[in-house]
């Protein structure tokens, strides 16, 4: 028989290209080196550092799937989930700040803009020099984002938008902001438009008191008869499909993603049950915890799978948005049960900042509910294998 990796019980490593392998090989470099050493002090004081964006725009983080021409990587789907997967080894909100830019920011620019729009944000996004975000969830508006109230007024050389989103990462340090608002010049279909920070009416107050995600800022985005010119309009969307497409991207990357940051919680749960020893024996000598960390490596591998088949299927262009639904599902709920596990073995440690797991679990209950809620991709599953709708 074939020797065991126990870290890599399929041999994931082996699936990849020699490209693939590299960048991921970067993105764990960057993110050990420059993120790890912040995250302890940047969620204790719930700050997040713009630079960041700057740090992962050199290091060639931002829109890894855009175009070279447009000025991101070029590179694969799956490249661009194993750079998901070691940010948020590091920490989810730092993945959120990256997935926002590349997938919720740079792809509409990139699938719906004019080459006007391209010319003028790709570049600078994919440096960090600009920060972006997406403004879709309302506050009466969440998993039924159609319901949005936000309106675009036609008027002479433009738009007015008035309305208020909720919820928004990176929004308060944002230079461009992607809006969605229902376009009374087109039968009341959802349009996108790309604001710019300092617009008239623009306004973004930071969210305070978050328990979950703190190192990544949230806030709002309030329009009170914002002025936009035409050309701010994403000219290639129309529809709920426009922000669905964004979805499926950074919803795929989600899938990645939250199996780094369930690896780094059974990485330090076996360390740890290695190294404490209670009744005269490693805790890691006790069947229940070699049943827990059996259960987190079995869930991890498989969760790694599903999102390397579900990227493979993306590069062929063969990605259907359900799959997406049952990979950021799954990979999700089995990544808060996990750091919730590694934090109860880590025993009285395991509620310290300095052991990394309970800020892990804290991150993912956003995580688990942002992009989709778990129950609300069910229902899309549900949705897809009865054909019946049970969201109303
Ligand atoms: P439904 O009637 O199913 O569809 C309406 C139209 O949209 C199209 N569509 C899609 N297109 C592409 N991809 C998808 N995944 C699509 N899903 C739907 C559909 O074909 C249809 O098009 P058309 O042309 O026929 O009109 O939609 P519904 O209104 O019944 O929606 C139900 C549901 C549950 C699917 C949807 O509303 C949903 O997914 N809710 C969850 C909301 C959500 O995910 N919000 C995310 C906000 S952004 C965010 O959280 C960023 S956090 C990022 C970070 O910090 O990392
Ligand atoms: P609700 O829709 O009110 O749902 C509450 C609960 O009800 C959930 O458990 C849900 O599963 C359940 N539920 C809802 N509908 C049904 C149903 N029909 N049947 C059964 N159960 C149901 N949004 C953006 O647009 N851009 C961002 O950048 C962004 N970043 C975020 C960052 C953070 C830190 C957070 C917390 C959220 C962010 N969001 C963002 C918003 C996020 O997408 C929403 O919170 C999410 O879609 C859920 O919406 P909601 O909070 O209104 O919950």
């Amino acid at each position: 028989p074939a020797p065991f990796a126990w870290n890599d019980p399929f041999l994931l490593d082996d699936q990849l290209t020699g490209e693939e392998r590299l960048i991921r090989d970067s993105a764990a470099a960057f993110a050990q080196s420059a993120l790890a050493p912040r995250v302890k002090r940047a969620y204790l004081d719930e700050t997040t550092d713009p630079e960041i964006f700057r740090e992962m725009g050199a290091a060639g983080l931002l829109g890894v799937t855009v175009a070279e021409a447009h000025g991101g990587a070029g590179a694969s789907y799956v490249a661009y989930g194993l750079v998901a997967r070691e940010i948020e080894r590091v920490d989810s909100g730092y993945r959120s700040m990256a997935s926002v830019q590349s997938s919720l920011v740079m792809y509409p620019i990139e699938a719906y803009g004019s080459d006007e729009q391209r010319r003028k944000y790709l570049p600078k996004l994919a440096s960090g020099e600009l920060i972006g975000c997406f403004g879709l969830t309302e506050p009466e508006a969440g998993s039924d984002p159609a319901g949005m109230k936000t309106r675009a007024t036609p008027v002479s050389g433009g738009y007015v938008l008035n309305g208020a989103k909720t919820w928004i990462t990176n929004a308060p340090i944002a230079d461009v902001f992607v809006v969605w608002a229902k376009s009374e010049a087109h039968g009341g279909k959802v349009r996108g438009f790309l604001v710019d920070k300092g617009t008239k009416g623009l306004s973004a107050p930071k969210i305070e008191g978050k328990l979950s995600l703190r190192a990544s800022v949230t806030g709002e985005i309030v329009m009170e008869d914002v002025a936009v010119p035409e050309s701010a309009m994403l000219p290639g969307a129309e529809g709920m499909g426009g922000p669905f497409g964004c979805l499926n991207r950074a919803r795929y990357g989600i899938g990645w993603g939250v199996m780094g940051a369930a690896e780094d919680c059974w990485f330090r749960a076996r360390e740890y049950g290695l190294d404490r020893r209670q009744f005269g024996r490693p805790l890691a000598a006790t069947q229940l915890y070699q049943k827990k960390l059996a259960d987190m490596q079995t869930e991890i591998a498989l969760g790694l799978q599903a999102s390397l088949r579900l990227g493979r299927l993306f590069d062929e262009g063969r990605m259907a948005p359900e799959m997406v639904s049952l990979v950021k599902r799954n990979n999700c709920g089995k990544a808060l049960e996990i750091a919730r596990m590694a934090r109860d073995m880590h025993g009285g440690n395991g509620i310290s900042v300095e052991y990394h797991v309970m800020r892990h679990a804290q991150n993912l209950e956003t995580v688990n509910t942002y992009e989709g809620a778990h129950d609300v991709h069910a229902l899309i599953l549900g949705r897809a294998q009865t054909g019946l709708q049970a969201f109303g």
